[in-house]
């Protein structure tokens, strides 16, 4: 049977090999800023930076498999981007069918498993369709798992979380001594995740807007200027030199 956890699945720590154990991220999150700007610097509607980003969004995905990357989350729609001009809206909301039409054989083929996190519910059925579809053709995989968060919101998951376990407390199911912050972790979307190592951020704000609230307490942040469509492996392998610097530098104490 395969392995349904990659996470689950690493190297023993003395094993050698060419990184410590800690030096290459198992978790990374991105916030896919600056598609609308690379967009209005070309002269170009929106919606051409979100279609941009679409293949930059393959590009890195491929760049993380390569370095054998265990989770890659991606922010690809906030709950706050509802605000948007509603043509704006219906476009990125095609945009998971259009990305997985191109791409789901290839990251078959890269034996690459599609989850999702956030509340897929007050999607259109056609995004959430797409969605699943992928998710159940890459069930069995045991590569990268390609981590999309959609319509998802840090506070709202919180929320979530906690009503959830009022529920489970009030039909006894949960006790408040059994509440501990593992016990927290396992209502959230996230469940069963290791938490982000590296947190990467492009298009140049310095703002978790929302973003994994909880799961980002104790990962490295890293930020550049260069927006999303812009963005290649060559940033992406900055990033995680940088991190493994950083890694370093706390393992010389
Ligand atoms: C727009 C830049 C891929 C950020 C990337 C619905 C904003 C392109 C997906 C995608 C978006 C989602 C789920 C899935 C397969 C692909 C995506 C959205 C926006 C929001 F299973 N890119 N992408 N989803 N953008």
């Amino acid at each position: 049977m395969s392995m349904k956890i990659p996470f689950l699945n690493h190297k023993p720590l003395n094993q050698s090999h060419q990184y410590s154990e800690h030096d290459t991220p198992e978790h990374i999150a991105i916030v896919m800023d600056g598609n609308g700007r690379w967009a209005r610097k070309r002269g170009l509607p929106r919606v051409a930076g979100h279609k941009a980003g679409v293949s930059t969004v393959v590009k890195i995905v491929k760049a993380a498999v390569k370095f054998n990357v265990k989770v890659l989350t991606l922010y690809t729609f906030s709950t706050e981007n509802w605000k948007r001009p509603k043509p704006e809206v219906d476009t990125i909301l095609r945009l998971p069918k259009e990305f997985l039409h191109l791409y789901l054989p290839e990251l078959i083929s890269n034996n690459v498993r599609i989850e999702a996190i956030g509340d897929m519910g007050s999607l259109p059925a056609h995004t959430r369709e797409a969605i699943q579809f992928a998710i159940d053709r890459t069930r069995d995989n045991d590569g990268l798992l390609l981590n999309f968060a959609l319509n998802y919101g840090g506070r709202s998951e919180i929320l979530n979380a906690m009503k959830e376990m009022f529920s489970d407390m009030n039909e006894a199911k949960l006790s408040l001594d059994e509440l501990d912050e593992q016990r927290v972790s396992k209502y959230l979307y996230t469940a069963g995740l290791p938490d982000p190592d590296l947190l990467i951020r492009t298009g140049g704000e310095k703002r978790l807007s929302n973003f994994l609230l909880w799961q980002l307490a104790y990962t490295e942040f890293w930020f550049t200027d260069v927006l999303w469509p812009d963005f290649s492996e060559k940033e992406f392998l900055h990033a995680l030199e940088e991190y493994r610097q950083r890694k370093r530098r706390y393992g010389g104490v």
